[in-house]
């Protein structure tokens, strides 16, 4: 579990399969940080689009940090590469392009307005420090808005494990509310485990279930309380396979659904009809190799992610205020701007 929680900067560098070309910089750590974080990214090392989102600006604050450029040039050059390389590790939480396109629309208006190299690197240092700040910032902000929608008493589930599910729990929990949580496990990779261990950890009241046992349980519960990795213009939430099934469950008994959601999970994209990308994982993670050989016949799906309608969410929990799933596109415009206006 504790390799949940590993920063991508001070991860053990491993062998790589795709090597990241830095024009204009010389060999070393920048590299091997840029590689070695998408390779976590990508076999789920580092997971949950939050940290999916701060260990990819983290790689990209080690690489100004790290090197010794030729030129300006150079050195935006190979920090546009070096992004553009993180936005392909993972491809459904939105959190992680954005957190990237922040960085690097801020290093094109930079390089556009000229300066010198040192001060170009000082100055993406501190766009980098400014986004993992604020994402930190807005976990807890959401802990805090979120808290206040548990009520004493109230039996709440999670599925999977996010950071921002996690943030309200622990704020309720530290505001004296009592409460009992149900997590469930999350097949089939088991976040759900580690939503358990933390919780518990930090002395809630946890209670693990098969994903399974969702639709026996839900007549017990008050309100779900869900992550999200995307939410889409319409207000439909992308998070973890099983969401939309736990919803579908809460709807039959009437129990609240909310999703706790910093805004940097919000797809601008899907403002003008994109959709967002279900990334599908290896057969590997549904079976063992044994027995996949054993019944080649068998077709395997993996759908990492499914999408929860409008219909099903009550609230968006974020740290700009807690919106009905109708109301998202508002919030969109406002950070995103009106993407058909120029
Ligand atoms: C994790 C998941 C989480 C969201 C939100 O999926 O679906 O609910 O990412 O998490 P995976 P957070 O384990 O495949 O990355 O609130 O921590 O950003």
């Amino acid at each position: 579990m504790r390799r949940e929680y590993t920063s991508c900067v001070s991860l053990r560098l491993r062998a790589r399969r795709k090597r990241f070309e830095t024009p204009g910089q010389s060999e070393g750590v920048a590299r091997d940080t840029i590689d070695s974080t998408f390779d976590q990214i990508r076999s789920m090392k580092v997971r949950g689009a939050g940290r999916i989102a701060r260990s990819a600006v983290s790689a990209l604050k080690v690489y100004c940090e790290s090197g010794k450029f030729d030129s300006t040039k150079g050195f935006y050059g190979g920090l546009f590469t070096a992004g553009e390389k993180l936005k392909q590790a993972r491809p459904t939480a939105v959190s992680l392009p954005n957190a990237v396109n922040y960085v690097l629309a801020s290093a094109r208006r930079k390089q556009a307005a000229g300066g010198t190299l040192r001060g170009s690197v000082k100055a993406m240092q501190e766009v980098c420090d400014a986004f993992l700040t604020s994402s930190l910032r807005a976990t807890r902000t959401i802990g805090e808005y979120g808290s206040k929608r548990i009520r004493d008493g109230d039996v709440v589930l999670t599925h999977c494990n996010s950071e921002a599910v996690t943030a309200v729990l622990t704020a309720a929990h530290e505001a004296g509310k009592r409460f009992e949580v149900i997590a469930t496990e999350t097949r089939p990779r088991f976040q759900g485990r580690i939503t358990a261990s933390v919780l518990a950890g930090r002395g809630l009241d946890v209670t693990l279930i098969p994903d399974t046992a969702v639709r026996v349980y839900m007549r017990k519960v008050d309100t779900v309380v869900v992550g999200a990795d995307a939410i889409a213009a319409n207000g439909a939430v992308i998070n973890k396979i099983g969401t939309s099934q736990v919803a579908l469950a809460a709807h039959e008994t009437r129990a609240r659904f909310y999703v706790a959601a910093e805004t940097y999970k919000l797809s601008p994209t899907t403002m003008t009809g994109e959709l967002v990308e279900i990334e599908q994982r290896s057969p590997l993670e549904v079976a063992p190799r044994a027995w996949l050989e054993a019944n080649a016949a068998v077709k395997v799906q993996n759908p990492a992610f499914d999408v929860t309608p409008p219909e099903y969410v009550d609230l968006i929990i974020t740290e700009r205020g807690i919106f009905p799933p109708q109301g998202i596109i508002l919030l969109m415009k406002d950070l995103y701007g009106v993407p058909w206006s120029d």
